[in-house]
């Protein structure tokens, strides 16, 4: 099946915190690609990319990047589709920088952006967006609520037991 979902990221470096993201998508059985594009080292690269995107069947963007994460941003400011961001924490900061970097957008270009280390949210929040128009992805979404909310109360009752 061709990919509705770009999971990119501004190194392979990347990938160990970005992995979760595609870990999500797996399983929803959500086709996607993966590529590093670095706003920085490869701008045009980049730019290419996201101006394609939605002309190659794309639907949502991840970007992860860490630093001066100025990957989803960019991304953002160049394609229609919508853009999820995930800082990427570094050796210094704690991922503060990632996360300022990404979420303080100007007004008209939003970055949907997650915790520092969120990615598996990237993907699950990917699934959401396309499963707004896919109601089989609907079901399996709530499905994997009711899931979520049963561990919980396992968890609840083995406390209490
Ligand atoms: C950012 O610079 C990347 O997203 C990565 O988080 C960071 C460091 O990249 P490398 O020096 O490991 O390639 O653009």
């Amino acid at each position: 099946m061709s990919p509705v979902v770009g999971l990119i990221m501004g190194s392979d470096s990347d990938w160990p915190v970005l992995e979760a993201a595609a870990t999500a998508l797996d399983e929803f059985e959500v086709p996607y690609e993966v590529g590093v594009y670095s706003a920085h080292r490869t701008p045009q690269r980049m730019l290419d990319y996201a101006s394609s995107a939605a002309g190659r069947g794309l639907r949502v963007i991840i970007a992860g990047a860490g630093g001066a994460a100025h990957l989803p941003g960019m991304v953002a400011s160049a394609t229609v589709l919508p853009v999820i961001g995930v800082p990427v924490p570094l050796k210094y900061l704690d991922g503060m920088d990632s996360l300022l970097s990404i979420v303080q957008m100007p007004a008209g270009v939003p970055v949907a952006t997650v915790s520092v280390g969120g990615a598996r949210n990237a993907g699950l929040l990917a699934v959401r967006i396309l499963a707004a128009a896919d109601e089989g992805l609907r079901t399996r979404m709530a499905e994997f609520q009711a899931d979520l909310e049963k561990l919980v109360l396992d968890k609840d009752a083995a406390l209490r037991s």
